[in-house]
């Protein structure tokens, strides 16, 4: 049985063979996420000094409940970065890298994402640098960071389609870079996304490195409001959560969402789930539970090639 946990020269084998593996063996798939992760923290620590979180020592690595799953976390802090974290899934039928980088509120920043889903089946990817502000009507945030980037967006979103109609409220934090796509496993589009990336990383990397550090204490209010409207969305809403729950049980995976992947949400701001995202309360005053209340929208890319929105929805920060 293959180790779950395999260095990295077996991955680079693993996935070369992956073509030749797939005409014997249905089910197998090779992806390691380890690699991505390891390449982030070689190349941040070609800018910056990377020092272990005090979240490491309680959240390293995890079995799931049945045994045959493995979570290995990782967490780090560095100069203008609050917490850089990773999740990486492996089990027998999936594999999920959750990578984030959350600058320290004195940089307004994007928010580095890095959210893959695989099975045998299928993967679907959210790679992105997530404005921390409305990049649809302040045009000065927008052209601050992304104006240079749309070339990078386009390479890559040509490469990767569009995946289809997401939870509509999703849009608002994500970039006209956003690669949002789904695909059936493919060794050729591991290698491409490996590559996105990396890329995507880097510039993230340059931004960050650039970045000034904000004086004006109002405006920092706004980029720790903004950051802790970011938590809250996703600690609620991740899709991912029922199947965190499976693999560890809910309080475990509360306790991941909130101590660990969103780590924050209860520490940098004390609004709630209803003060951001007010049209998820129902009459009854109880938070909608289904994913999504606007509804799945955005069947296609609202973004044109120059990078302007033109989705149809009125997008209410
Ligand atoms: C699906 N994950 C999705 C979807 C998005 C994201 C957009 C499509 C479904 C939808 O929108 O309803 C990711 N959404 C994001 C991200 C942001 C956002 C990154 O708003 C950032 C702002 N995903 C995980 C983890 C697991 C996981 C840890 O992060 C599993 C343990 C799985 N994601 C996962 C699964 C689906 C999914 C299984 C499909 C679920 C579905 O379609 O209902």
């Amino acid at each position: 049985q293959r180790s779950l946990l395999p260095p990295l020269k077996t991955v680079t084998t693993f996935t070369r063979d992956w073509g030749r593996r797939r005409s014997t063996c249905i089910q197998s798939f090779s992806v390691s996420y380890h690699k991505f992760v390891e390449f982030a923290l070689d190349e941040t620590r070609r800018h910056s000094h990377l020092n272990s979180s005090p979240l490491q020592e309680k959240f390293s690595s995890m079995n799931s409940k049945d045994g045959k799953g493995m979570l290995s976390m990782l967490s780090f802090e560095a100069t203008k970065i609050r917490l850089l974290r990773s999740l990486i899934i492996e089990t027998e039928t999936m594999q999920v890298f959750d990578f984030t980088v959350f600058p320290e509120a004195e940089y307004d920043v994007p928010i580095f994402c890095a959210n893959f889903f695989t099975s045998a089946k299928t993967n679907i990817v959210v790679l992105d640098l997530n404005p921390l502000h409305d990049i649809i009507n302040r045009h000065e945030y927008k052209d601050k960071y992304f104006k240079s980037l749309i070339p990078l967006g386009l390479k890559y979103t040509q490469l990767f389609p569009w995946g289809g109609k997401l939870t509509s409220e999703s849009i608002n934090f994500f970039s006209p870079i956003v690669i949002w796509t789904k695909f059936t496993s493919n060794p050729q589009k591991y290698d491409i996304l490996y590559s996105a990336f990396r890329d995507y990383y880097k510039v993230w990397l340059e931004l960050i490195c650039k970045s000034v550090k904000e004086t004006d204490k109002s405006q920092v209010v706004l980029n720790l409001e903004a950051q802790h409207r970011y938590l809250t969305w996703r600690v609620e809403k991740d899709p991912g959560q029922g199947v965190l729950k499976k693999l560890i049980g809910d309080t475990l995976a509360k306790d991941l969402l909130r101590k660990f992947l969103f780590n924050g949400v209860d520490e940098l701001g004390s609004k709630t789930f209803y003060d951001y995202f007010p049209h998820y309360c129902t009459q009854e005053g109880m938070l909608n539970k289904k994913g999504n209340i606007v509804g799945k929208s955005f069947e296609n890319r609202p973004w044109n090639a120059r990078g302007e929105f033109i989705g149809n929805w009125f997008l209410n920060w």
